[in-house]
């Protein structure tokens, strides 16, 4: 029966857009190294209607599929199980820009592009895409859509779901749903794309969408600021709030502990202020007005922040590239800890105004359940959003500590998070890292109505099975 599936699908999109064996190591693997899976094969189509052939034979022959943009997610969504049943479907080929309207601000894409590929066709338009990610260089606006990715840019733009107005879906019998209209205003039934935007390839195949596209700022400022504390970093937040108003463009807090890594790993990058203070806050303003205009604006918030002792220091960008720099500091924290070795993360949110008392109780929680742990504290503060990651302590074996305390890191953080109002995924998504967490923390009404949705759009329970949820048809492993 495989052998016959394999036959069909290349049948669909040529021989050597199947791959078998040690081809597929590429895409068996997450980009934590963490997980390794194993696919029947990889399949690469080159167009929707290859995709929705694809689905109905792998339907036909009751095989599973993971579908995948740039694998570099982080939950374990985007790479198959260990049994070598399931086809691995390849979105990397189909990254086509189908249209540009600018009159309309939009731009309609495929799957498979990657994002900072968007991002420069885009501004080559004259125009901004403001999702933004430190994996933007291999991550594809199909994964970032499924994910509802968000990024250092969500405090004014909002996450991948508000920059995306419509979508072409395969779905599980291999229908094409085409919904690529670029309407602001729509309200004729169930809201069906945002039913998808956030599914982790579990309800359907995302294979083209229709995406805003917004005005190029005249002016963008970027500060590095040395805070003393995260209440001084929320205070300081609210002053940019009231002071900027829309103009704040992103808002990102970073731990001394996660600097010391970037400076430890990355020497050259010369990370300013990390040892001065706790904190480290790299906020960012954009403006349609002049350039003085905006500075000016941004001078005056640092010098009320100073008078106010909300800041200790702090440095301006001088021109982009200094920004630039100070921003791949920020964008370097992740591979930081991956050159440190293998590590916990956590993705998670709150109210703002819940972080410090979350943070000072969860870290010394940790502290005494493994003394000398490491807290890699670091995020997208002005939404809420902590990657509140740890690594061994310094000196002892990292997998051991991972193998040893992930879950009783987990049990802490979550627990915490719970207590403290927070979400267990704040933007990476659940795939099957989560799963097993998720009903701890949702109700059992949600549970039940997500089950549904899935029972309704892929009953044989073939797209990404044991994703998100586990599979009601079966209780195999994820
Ligand atoms: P993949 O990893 O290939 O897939 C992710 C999920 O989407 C899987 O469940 C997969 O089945 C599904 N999927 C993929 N393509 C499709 C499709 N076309 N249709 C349906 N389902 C599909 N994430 C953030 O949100 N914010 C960050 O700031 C951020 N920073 C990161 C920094 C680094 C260094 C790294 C490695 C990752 C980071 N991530 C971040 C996580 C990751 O980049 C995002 O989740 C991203 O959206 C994944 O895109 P991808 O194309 O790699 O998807
Ligand atoms: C980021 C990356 C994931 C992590 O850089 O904003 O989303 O925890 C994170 O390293
Ligand atoms: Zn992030």
């Amino acid at each position: 029966m495989q052998t016959q599936l394999i036959a069909a699908l290349q049948r669909i999109v040529g021989d050597n857009n199947v791959l078998v064996g040690d081809a597929t190591a590429d895409y068996v693997t997450d980009w934590r190294q963490r997980t390794h899976g194993q696919a029947l094969c990889v399949v690469r189509p080159g167009s929707t209607q290859q995709v929705a052939e694809v689905v109905q034979a792998c339907a036909q022959a009751q095989v599973a599929i993971v579908p995948q943009g740039g694998n570099t997610g982080l939950v374990e969504g985007s790479i198959p199980q260990a049994t070598g049943e399931q086809v691995v479907l390849s979105l990397r080929r189909m990254a086509a820009v189908r249209a540009i309207d600018p009159h309309n601000m939009t731009i309609t894409v495929e799957a498979g592009v990657v994002l900072q590929n968007l991002q420069k066709t885009v501004d080559e338009a004259g125009f901004l895409f403001p999702l933004s990610l430190g994996a933007e260089g291999s991550c594809t606006i199909g994964g970032n859509l499924a994910t509802n990715a968000g990024g250092t840019q969500v405090v004014r733009y909002g996450n991948a779901r508000d920059l995306c107005l419509g979508l072409e879906v395969v779905t599980a019998d291999g229908q094409v749903w085409e919904g690529l209209h670029g309407l602001r205003k729509d309200n004729t039934g169930y809201d069906l794309r945002n039913l998808f935007i956030g599914s982790e390839g579990t309800l359907g195949i995302i294979t083209a969408a229709t995406l805003r596209m917004f005005p190029q700022p005249a002016a963008q400022l970027t500060a590095w600021t040395a805070v003393a504390s995260l209440e001084a970093a929320n205070a300081l937040l609210a002053l940019a709030h009231t002071q900027l108003g829309a103009a704040l463009t992103g808002f990102e807090v970073m731990n001394q502990q996660a600097l010391q890594l970037v400076d430890k790993h990355y020497p050259h990058l010369r990370v300013p202020m990390w040892q001065q203070t706790p904190f480290c806050v790299l906020l960012e303003a954009s403006d349609s007005e002049s350039e003085s205009h905006a500075r000016a604006a941004f001078e005056r918030l640092l010098e009320a922040a100073m008078e106010q002792e909300l800041v200790v220091d702090a440095i301006i960008a001088e021109n982009l590239k200094q920004a630039h720099d100070l921003w791949h500091i920020r964008e370097s924290i992740t591979l930081a800890q991956a050159a440190e070795g293998v590590n916990v993360k956590h993705d998670v949110s709150l109210p703002v105004s819940r972080i410090p008392a979350f943070v000072a109780q969860t870290d010394a929680a940790l502290q005494a359940l493994v003394p000398g742990i490491r807290l890699v504290n670091f995020g997208h503060l002005g939404d809420g959003n902590l990657h509140y990651n740890t690594q061994a302590p310094e000196g002892s074996d990292a997998a051991a500590f991972v193998a040893q305390f992930e879950d009783a890191v987990g049990e802490v953080v979550y627990q915490a998070v719970h207590q403290h109002g927070g979400s267990i995924s704040a933007e990476h998504g659940i795939g099957a890292l989560k799963r097993d967490k998720l009903p701890h923390y949702k109700s059992p009404v949600a549970l039940e109505l997500m089950q549904r949705i899935k029972q309704a759009l892929d009953p044989q329970q073939l797209l990404n099975p044991h994703r998100v949820l586990r599979s009601r048809a079966s209780g195999g492993e994820g």
